[in-house]
């Protein structure tokens, strides 16, 4: 199974999210992300067996409480690529935090991580084939409320997301 842990928002900021994605999808073409596939994640971990289930929501369920503001998405941007993405300006020490204490609790239970810095983005396109500068957007509140372990399922329309479990 390809896992990963994740912060999804909720209903509303989704779809603020998505609106603010379509147009640009005129600008930088590429794949919008469906609304409901919009996510935050803390931690990739690609494929792992079915088996090792049990051992990541055990540490799901050991994780601290993110204590502190939420994330402050203020800016959109793009990589080489072809990720369109939402991200902040400034650093989020709550979210830091958490997903440090995540990496190395899942590192420390022997998952393999990747070893790039961990970058808190939302992707809302794909295969975009024009970077977008970074610019400001009115700021948006993310709530560091609840964290899911996501399974991915790839297809040629996209990746599918189903969340198995979820903790507050
Ligand atoms: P992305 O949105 O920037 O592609 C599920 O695939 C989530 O895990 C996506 O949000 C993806 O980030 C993220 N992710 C992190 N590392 C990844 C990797 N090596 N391969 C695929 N997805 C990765």
């Amino acid at each position: 199974m390809r896992l990963f842990f994740a912060i999804l928002p909720g209903r509303h900021l989704a779809g603020t999210l998505h609106g603010l994605a379509r147009p640009l999808t005129r600008r930088c073409r590429g794949r919008l992300v469906p609304q409901g596939s919009l996510h935050l994640t803390l931690a990739f971990l690609g494929e792992v067996a079915p088996q090792r289930l049990d051992e990541l929501r055990r540490i799901g369920s050991q994780l601290p409480h993110a204590a502190g503001a939420p994330w402050q998405l203020d800016q959109v941007g793009s990589w080489h690529g072809g990720i369109v993405w939402a991200g902040a300006s400034q650093p989020c020490p709550a979210l830091d935090e958490l997903a440090a204490a995540l990496r190395s609790a899942l590192a420390a239970a022997g998952f393999g991580l990747e070893q790039r810095a961990y970058l808190p983005h939302v992707t809302l396109l794909r295969h975009a084939r024009q970077l977008l500068p970074t610019h400001a957007i009115t700021p948006l509140a993310y709530p560091l409320r609840r964290i899911s372990l996501m399974a991915s399922t790839l297809t040629p329309q996209g990746a599918h997301y189903r969340e198995l479990a979820h903790w507050p």
